[in-house]
């Protein structure tokens, strides 16, 4: 009798989880990470825009992607030495759009080198539609996976 029972249940959980996967109710149920959730280890998985890897994609991965941006000096879409080389050979200039200035506040200065340093890891994922380049299309992926989560 008890036998049947549970049978009978696990019949039923079957069922159910047959039903959600069916429905694709299961891909919604799996959805997006909550932040503080104990059950989603962060940085487990690499989300697209995740640029900072804090498990959730914000105004911060924007702000990250710009000074990525803007630290590429050379504009080839890596951070390499040749950026750092020029930010270096420009110590001292004044003034306004200066591409060494990547922190933009007017003068180039160890600061600026010291953000360019300071992205240069978060750069590998800055190409998030993996084509090759920096550009507006990958900082409007980003804004869309914002929109998403
Ligand atoms: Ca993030
Ligand atoms: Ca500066
Ligand atoms: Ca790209």
């Amino acid at each position: 009798m008890f036998r049947n029972t549970l049978v009978k249940s696990l019949l039923g959980i079957l069922a159910v989880s047959a039903l959600t996967f069916n429905t694709g109710c299961f891909t919604s149920l799996a959805g997006p990470a909550q932040s503080g959730s104990e059950f989603e280890p962060v940085a487990s998985k690499v989300v697209l825009g995740d640029l900072n890897l804090d498990g959730a994609i914000d105004a911060q991965d924007i702000q990250l992607f710009d000074w990525v941006v803007a630290c590429d000096v050379v504009s080839d879409s890596q951070l390499t030495q040749a950026d750092a080389d020029a930010i270096t050979a420009a110590y001292g200039q004044t003034g306004t759009g200066l591409r060494e200035d990547t922190n933009r506040d007017g003068a180039v200065t160890i600061s600026d080198l010291v953000l360019w340093a300071a992205v240069l890891e978060i750069s590998e994922r800055a190409d998030v539609d993996g084509n090759g380049t920096w550009n507006r299309a990958d900082r409007n992926k980003i804004m869309h996976n914002i929109s998403e989560s």
